[in-house]
């Protein structure tokens, strides 16, 4: 079997002074203004424009990116600031604006990979890597620890990340849509392995109820069906969302607890339930725009699911998509 070399060009490491080891929360994700909620932003690919809606820095408009690329967020200064970027799988290259430091980018990746950004070593800073489908295999560079490669998936599974057991650091694993199979390697207690969905759902995950460890669920496109397994109150079940919509998560209105949304990119719509405040909608986003949110459960969740979704809208379909091999 053809193994697959990893080049890293680039030189990640660049604090040494600031405390890599103090307390840290956990920043809100897409949090682009640092206030503690999720904020509302597309990317369009094709032109690599991002436009975000900041809750406390009203409107924006950037252009950082390419056609064929991925969109790609973290806080991978860790400066409780979300960054953006994007990445383009045929060369394995990632682009990334930080809050602190600015541009930066990198050569980490190959072919048929998608992207995945998590906190894997704890330190407060979002790491980057990427997930080979067809075989399974993981590769991450570790904001301390460097580079970090698994196997941990097979052919058909969607990678899923999130802090399953709260100890602050991102476990990863995969999702099986034919049998709603998940499967998770947590940091504190190792492999977990559970039955929680049905074929043509993508999986969620986020923290549902606020206890800070991430809940997994999943999400039916077909009838906007939310399915979730919350930590503390179990099984929940909602509607949520409408054939040609896709899911979105965060932290809408800072509360602590995640919230669930949908978008729909034929008219750029977007509806979130908040947590504290209920029913929201607006309008924000354009034809083909895809929204920004949760990395793999917008565009790769679906997309990578592949074959078996006959009936799946294309509304961000990048073309990069992992062929069967
Ligand atoms: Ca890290
Ligand atoms: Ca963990
Ligand atoms: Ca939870
Ligand atoms: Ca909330």
């Amino acid at each position: 079997m053809k193994k697959h070399i990893i080049l890293i060009t680039a030189t990640i490491i660049s604090f040494s002074g600031i405390s890599a080891f103090a307390a840290h929360a956990k920043a809100v994700e897409n949090d682009f203004d640092g206030d503690g909620t999720s904020d509302i932003g597309v990317y369009y690919a094709p032109k690599g424009e991002w436009d975000f809606s900041k809750s406390t820095d009203g409107v924006s408009k950037t252009q950082f990116g390419y056609e064929g690329t991925k969109s790609i967020t973290g806080d991978f200064d860790g400066d409780g600031i979300a960054d953006f970027g994007c990445y383009y799988a045929p060369a394995g290259k990632w682009y990334i604006y930080k809050s602190t430091e600015g541009f930066f980018t990198t050569q980490f990746g190959f072919a048929g990979t998608v992207p995945i950004t998590g906190d894997f070593d704890n330190d407060g800073k979002d790491d980057f890597g990427c997930y080979y489908p067809p075989t399974g295999e993981w590769y991450m560079y570790k904001s301390t620890d460097g580079f970090f490669t698994t196997q941990f998936g097979y052919d058909g599974t969607i990678p899923v990340i999130g802090d399953f057991d709260a100890d602050g650091e991102d476990d990863f694993g995969c999702y099986f849509p034919t049998g709603g199979n998940w499967y998770m390697y947590k940091s504190t207690e190792g492999f977990y392995q559970t039955q929680f969905g049905f074929a043509r759902t993508a999986p969620v995950v986020g923290d549902f109820d606020s206890d800070g460890k991430d809940d997994f669920g999943c999400y039916y496109p077909a009838g906007g069906d939310w399915y979730l397994m919350k930590s503390t109150e179990g099984f929940y079940q909602t509607k949520f969302g409408y054939k040609g919509t896709v899911p979105v998560i965060g932290d809408y209105d800072g509360d602590g607890e995640d919230d669930i949304g949908c978008y729909n990119a034929r008219g750029g719509n977007w509806y979130i339930y908040k947590s504290t405040d209920g029913y929201y909608e607006t309008q924000f986003g354009f034809y083909g725009a895809e929204a920004v949110s949760d990395d793999y459960d917008d565009e790769d969740g679906e997309d990578h699911s592949g074959n078996e979704n006959g009936d799946n809208h294309d509304s961000n379909d990048s073309g990069a998509d992992s062929s069967h091999g």
